[in-house]
């Protein structure tokens, strides 16, 4: 069965899941290691993989050892195209559908097609909503848009529905890595009631009790990355809280 296929099935069963989020610029090969072992006890459901810059060429290192130490999928979640690795089990092909930056919406896709054809990496057409942290993310100001301000789910619902219409699978709405305020569990609420595809939150989520709300207002899936780098034992708590022990 595909990622989506099982994760579609098990986000209309109820199940939650959680996913770890690795910033190659962040880490090291101990440190993966690490954190591969954790996750692999503790039942986590993915490993995202990306960020907003790429500063070192350790991506490849990092997604060959965990796909030889780990059943857990690997899906990119890239912030741009120089982080493409055929070696990852998915991508999330994310479409920034709350900006206006034509690049981020159709012109990096177009120069990933080719190589995305060639790849055996599973595809998952991803809505991308970026929403108003109280700070500035670097994803916000790398991807030159501006941020759905927390107080308006309206905007958010509208964005998602329009998503969903056009034929994206997934809906991800994000606060930026390191933000100070996660997505409101009220704007989880309004958009989750208003579309029928898993949705993913994060950013800024830093303890388990902010995952289990964004869980109680409907995320489908949780991701995790600043908190854990600070603190790898967090894999556990959190994975325990997201599926709900
Ligand atoms: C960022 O949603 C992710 O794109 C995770 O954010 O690093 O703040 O957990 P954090």
């Amino acid at each position: 069965m595909t990622i989506y296929r099982q994760l579609q099935r098990e986000a209309n069963a109820g199940k939650k899941k959680f996913a770890l989020l690795i910033d190659p610029d962040k880490n090291n090969l101990p440190g993966i290691k690490k954190m591969t072992e954790l996750a692999n006890a503790a039942g986590t459901d993915y490993f995202f993989m990306g960020g907003s810059l790429l500063l070192n060429d350790h991506l490849p290192e990092f997604i060959a050892y965990i796909r030889g130490h780990s059943n857990i999928p690997v899906i990119l979640f890239p912030g741009n195209n120089l982080q493409l690795n055929d070696k990852a089990n998915g991508i999330l092909l994310l479409s920034l559908i709350s900006g206006r930056n034509p690049e981020l919406l159709i012109g990096r896709h177009v120069i990933s097609a080719p190589f995305l054809k060639k790849s055996k990496l599973e595809i998952i057409p991803t809505g991308y909503l970026l929403i108003d942290g109280g700070n500035t993310t670097t994803v916000a100001y790398m991807s030159n848009t501006t941020p759905i301000p927390a107080n308006k789910s309206e905007i958010a619902v509208c964005t998602a529905m329009a998503g969903e219409m056009l034929g994206m699978k997934l809906i991800y709405m994000d606060a930026g890595s390191g933000a100070r305020q996660p997505v409101p569990p009220a704007m989880i609420e309004h958009v989750k009631s208003q579309i029928r595809l898993p949705l993913i939150i994060g950013g800024g989520i830093t303890t388990p009790e902010m995952a289990w709300a964004a869980v109680q207002a409907g995320a489908d899936v949780i991701v995790v990355g600043n908190a854990i780098e600070n603190d790898p034992l967090l894999i556990t708590r959190m994975t325990k809280a997201i599926h709900g022990g």
